[in-house]
């Protein structure tokens, strides 16, 4: 049966997709300037151009009001030292807020409030549910050795700012400091 994902579908939380929604691929060559090594960023793209993430989103057309959501699916992997993570972004709405939940596999939201620029890291894993404000940017990044999978669910209205990001990176980095996730500055 074709599902149509308007009210009901399925997804599946090891795959990272939902039944009727597009998939969409973001490539280490759409990434550039999100990592801190850029050397390291050059070195692994000279070698190839994977996936780092995939998104399946569903956005249904019912008003004011709607809802849209997402699940996202990051592999596992390093740029240098620092983890394979989502390109991030505030919402162009910005007091729009967004519900994360892990589905599968081991990570962090790393959250930063745009006036304060106050950072925060939350864990992200099965079980685990992360809420981000409004004004707040947000990345996620996979620290495990399996694909990392979450949905996120966030207002139709909020739309995706990633040029904020892209000109002023995020003040925080998470690297692998003796196979430790550690939180640095950039
Ligand atoms: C998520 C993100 C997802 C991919 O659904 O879109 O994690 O990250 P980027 O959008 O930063 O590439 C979300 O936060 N939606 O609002
Ligand atoms: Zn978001």
């Amino acid at each position: 049966m074709q599902i149509n994902p308007d009210l009901f579908t399925r997804f599946d939380p090891l795959g990272g997709t939902i039944e009727g929604a597009p998939q969409i691929e973001r490539r280490l060559s759409d990434m550039r300037g999100a990592f801190a090594d850029e050397d390291a960023f050059n070195a692994a793209l000279a070698q190839g151009d994977p996936v780092l993430y995939t998104l399946a989103a569903v956005a249904p057309a019912h008003g004011d009001g709607a809802l849209h959501y997402a699940i996202a699916q990051i592999a596992p992997g390093r740029i240098g030292a620092e983890y394979y993570m989502t390109k991030g972004h505030y919402h162009a709405w910005r007091p729009a807020a967004e519900v994360y939940i892990g589905l599968s596999g081991t990570g962090f939201m790393l959250l930063e409030e745009e006036e304060s620029h106050e950072s925060r890291l939350l864990p992200l894993t099965p079980n685990a549910i992360v809420y981000v404000p409004g004004h707040t940017a947000h990345r996620t990044i996979n620290t495990g050795e399996i694909p990392l999978t979450y949905l996120g669910i966030y207002p139709a209205a909020a739309g995706h700012d990633y040029g904020s990001i892209a000109t002023e990176n995020f003040r925080k980095i998470l690297v692998a400091v003796n196979g430790e996730p550690t939180l640095v500055d950039r």
